[in-house]
């Protein structure tokens, strides 16, 4: 008998096989320079409300998540301080826009590994041993060893969470199906700059039978890791 999350467009994951150990949940890029004051996306002028809305959520998820024994990866998007690692057009763009990257600003430098506004907010803070992957990209995978530690630790289940969800959850969720993982969005767990862009960006996951995997809503995860009895360090459906 398998155990299965109450998806769409079916339940996941396709297999039935769900459990802490070969699943993980991913927190993309909770970091204050996208959901908090003075950082990038304030800097920007977006609507903080649309990417502090999962905050809650995942909040909660990642409660019951680590108690059940599920392995957690955190993601901070950033450049090294010199800027080596900073594309000149990623760099341009961001000045055109008003939020330069590596520019000083109320939370130090935009985006530099290291400063104020680069750190994942306290509300989700990773634990000691809990994974955090740095990237330089949108991609959690490029230029990155997350693949390598999702090897090493036998995942084949992604839960995705974070921000923002058309730019970073998304080219994560794209390149990790295209490696073989099976994910699920869980949609309240994350946000975009843009309500109209979110909406689409969940809506893309489902088209052709679930073309990039399923979406969920928390609760629907929630319930179904509950069922799931802890023994000793091994959970069991
Ligand atoms: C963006 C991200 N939106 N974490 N980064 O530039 O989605």
């Amino acid at each position: 008998m398998g155990h299965f999350v109450e998806a769409d467009p079916y339940p996941y994951p396709f297999n039935g096989d769900l459990r802490p150990e070969n699943t993980a949940l991913l927190i993309i890029d909770m970091q204050t320079d996208f959901c908090g004051i003075g950082g990038y996306v304030d800097r920007m002028g977006y609507d903080l409300s649309l990417t502090r809305a999962p905050i809650e959520p995942i909040r909660k998820v990642l409660e019951i998540a680590r108690a059940k024994g599920f392995h957690v990866i955190h993601t901070r998007e950033g450049h090294r301080p010199d800027l080596s690692d900073l594309p000149e057009n990623k760099r341009w763009r961001s000045q055109q826009i008003g939020a330069g990257i590596g520019d000083p600003g109320p939370c130090g430098k935009i985006l530099v590994r290291g400063e104020p506004g680069w750190e994942i907010i306290p509300e989700l803070a990773p634990l000691p041993g809990e994974v955090i992957i740095d990237k330089p990209g949108k991609g959690s995978f490029y230029a990155t060893d997350l693949d390598l530690i999702l090897q090493r630790k036998a995942i084949q289940n992604i839960i995705l969470t974070g921000i923002t969800t058309d730019v970073c959850v998304h080219t994560t969720m794209r390149d990790a199906n295209d490696r073989g993982y099976e994910c699920l969005l869980l949609s309240d767990c994350t946000g975009a700059t843009d309500y109209g862009n979110y909406l689409a960006a969940l809506k893309m996951i489902k088209m052709q039978g679930g073309v990039f995997g399923a979406v969920a809503d928390s609760q629907a995860f929630i319930q179904a890791i509950t069922l799931m009895r802890v023994q000793g360090s091994q959970v069991s459906v």
